[in-house]
């Protein structure tokens, strides 16, 4: 699985999610072990100047075809039936990058969570209509890129300056942290798991 996303092999990587999904296997972990280590393997490759961007674009698209596969299999395995809060979830304006929060509504959406997915690069304008729209108790927003972060500080404060301390933000993404996340008076999580974890408690 790793090697298929390192590689680039989208029609690899299908075929092993699709086998992945007929061993019967515990998906998460394996989709972490695999999938998600060979594309982290790829950004180290970029980091080290081996891949240039036709690669890393060819290792997303591995992984994103993968994830197609694994989606609907993932989110039956996690299902659960009540409805538990209503979240709008994004990737922040200006970052396209969206496998991880992909990955996070999947499994918020499978936990029970009525999940509003925008996508990638969300203005501040959309998350906030929405939330608006369908009354959400939580904004979720996604970033990868250190520029971005930046985007997610705007965010918190126009959720707060628009919906006050009753809508929570829960932030989220490889460069960000619980530290960073506290200072602005949002919530973090670490992983697509953790994130449940804290939709809920922020329910509470
Ligand atoms: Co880009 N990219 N990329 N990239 N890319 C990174 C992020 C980078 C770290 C690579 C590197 O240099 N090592 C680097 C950022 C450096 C930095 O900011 N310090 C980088 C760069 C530089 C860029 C470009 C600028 C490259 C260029 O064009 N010169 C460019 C930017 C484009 C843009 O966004 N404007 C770019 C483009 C791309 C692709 C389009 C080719 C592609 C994205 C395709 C897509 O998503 N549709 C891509 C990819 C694939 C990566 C890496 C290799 C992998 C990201 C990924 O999917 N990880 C990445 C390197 C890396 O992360 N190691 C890299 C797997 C995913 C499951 O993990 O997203 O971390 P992750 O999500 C996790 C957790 O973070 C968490 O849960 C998820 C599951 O466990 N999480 C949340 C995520 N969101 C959450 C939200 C939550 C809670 C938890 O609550 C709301």
């Amino acid at each position: 699985m790793c090697n298929a996303v390192i590689e680039g092999n989208a029609d690899g990587a299908r075929a092993l999610a699709e086998a992945l999904i007929a061993s019967e296997a515990e998906l998460l972990p394996a989709v972490e072990r695999g999938f998600v280590a060979g594309i982290r393997r790829v950004g180290e490759l970029w980091d080290e100047g081996e891949y240039f961007l036709p690669e890393l674009v060819q290792g997303a698209e591995a992984m994103k075809a993968a994830m197609d596969v694994i989606r609907p299999a993932l989110a039956a395995a996690h299902q659960t039936q009540s409805t538990r809060g209503r979240i709008v979830l994004g990737t922040v304006e200006g970052d396209l990058h969206d496998i991880g929060k992909s990955l996070v509504g999947v499994l918020l959406s499978a936990n029970g969570f009525e999940v509003h997915d925008l996508g990638a690069s969300v203005s501040i304008d959309r998350f906030l209509a929405k939330a608006e729209e369908i009354d959400a108790d939580i904004v979720a927003a996604s970033a990868l890129l250190t520029t971005t972060m930046e985007e997610q500080a705007r965010l918190v404060d126009a959720v707060r300056r628009t919906a006050g301390r009753t809508r929570r933000v829960l932030l989220g993404g490889a460069p960000t942290s619980r530290v960073w996340a506290e200072k602005l008076g949002a919530a973090h999580a670490e992983n697509a798991l953790h994130a449940v974890e804290v939709a809920a408690e922020l329910m509470r």
